[in-house]
């Protein structure tokens, strides 16, 4: 009774507003991702990242064992630096990045010659008109996983032909193609113009739930842009992919397609998982809209619709026409034809 009465106390109602605007204010000043983020360094160690390694530093001194029984990697790799020095300066060629990662085998596959990899991860990449991010990519991005001791291939999906990008739907074929070639544990979705530049970030799979790994890129000033942004660089099992039903495959230029695979998560009874901010920094190779990959005009009707149609619209719906599949020296090319966008669908230049 006591207490029914103090709350009714106008200087408690008083005290209470006075907290509220008080969160408001911390949250607009600071940044909520910031915030998060202080409770994240609590856990894990406060990087610096001005002092930065060269990511081939000390590789190849890891050669082929001489043993046929390999024992398995240790569960936390010996070749970690943290931070690296990415720079975007000189654009590698394919023939000095290949003379860097001896031990890659054609198709962008790579075993560790040393010891048994505990993990085999499948890197898929959606591609079209992008050489120049894709040898940033592979220069920075075949080291790195070396350096976790990671069995892993390197797929590019790219897409034929000069009709309306799609993303997502490129993503599903990855997965589908890629699982034909091997029982992959962690399935990673991931752009070609982002560079991680901390090897802790390990690219293996959360077991139970969906993980996003480029929470804190610089073109967001280290934070996340919004509480369920998902883009970037992501990554599933097999069985979290077919439980989210992959992607959706009706997204057609850009934008909204990450978000609809956020809720998907959610509609499937799973959450996010995140990387830890001061862990999960990202370099992006900047560049201007591409051709054929306008903004979708129709992303909040499909976002709005998402929940009666993900069931419907995904992995289990999927279809395209495989053109090739080329083990290429530093990466596998899958080349597809995912069909072009419903005629109705208007889009238009970014402003
Ligand atoms: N992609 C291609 N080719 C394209 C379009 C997209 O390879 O023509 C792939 C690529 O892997 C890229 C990903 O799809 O990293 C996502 O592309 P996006 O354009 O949606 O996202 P990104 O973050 O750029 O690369 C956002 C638009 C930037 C506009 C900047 C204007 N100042
Ligand atoms: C949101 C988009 C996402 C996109 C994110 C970051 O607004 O697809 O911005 O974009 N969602 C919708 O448009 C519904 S970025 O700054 O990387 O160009 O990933």
């Amino acid at each position: 009774m006591n207490r029914i009465r103090t709350i009714g106390k106008p200087c408690f109602l008083l005290i209470l507003a006075f907290l509220q605007v008080l969160f408001f204010v911390v949250m607009y000043r600071r940044g909520s991702s910031k915030i998060f983020e202080s409770f994240s360094k609590r856990n894990g160690k406060n990087w610096d990242y001005s002092k930065v390694k060269d990511i081939y530093t000390n590789l190849t001194l890891f050669t082929p064992a001489l043993t046929d029984e390999l024992q398995y990697c240790p569960p936390k790799s010996p070749l970690l630096v943290g931070p690296l020095s990415i720079t975007f300066q000189n654009i590698p060629s394919l023939k000095r990045i290949l003379k860097k990662n001896p031990y890659v085998k054609r198709g962008g596959l790579y075993t560790p010659p040393h010891c048994q990899a505990r993990y085999k991860t499948a890197i898929l990449i959606p591609h079209r008109n992008r050489e120049m991010h894709l040898r940033h990519l592979l220069y920075y991005l075949h080291p790195f996983l070396q350096r976790q001791q990671l069995h892993y291939r390197i797929y590019l999906i790219h897409q034929a032909g000069n009709e309306t990008f799609n993303r997502a739907k490129l993503l599903n074929v990855g997965v589908r193609e890629s699982l034909k070639d091997e029982d992959w544990d962690c399935l990673f979705l991931h752009d070609v113009d982002l560079i991680p530049e901390n090897d802790h970030n390990l690219y293996v799979c959360d077991e139970t739930y969906p993980k996003h790994f480029s929470s804190a890129m610089d073109k967001f000033n280290y934070r996340l842009p919004y509480w369920s942004y998902f883009g970037g660089v992501s990554a599933m099992t097999p069985e979290q992919y077919m439980k989210i039903n992959g992607f959706p495959n009706s997204y057609w230029g850009w934008g909204g397609e990450d978000d609809d695979i956020a809720y998907r998560v959610r509609y499937a009874g799973l959450k996010i998982v995140r990387v830890p901010l001061n862990i999960g920094h990202y370099k992006m190779v900047t560049h201007n809209t591409d051709k054929g990959n306008e903004e979708n005009q129709k992303r909040f009707d499909l976002l709005v619709k998402s929940p009666r149609k993900w069931k419907e619209d995904g992995m289990n719906s999927l279809e395209y026409k495989l053109i090739s599949k080329r083990l290429m020296y530093l990466f596998t090319n899958i080349t597809v034809d995912v069909g072009v966008a419903p005629k109705d669908k208007k889009t238009k230049t970014r402003s």
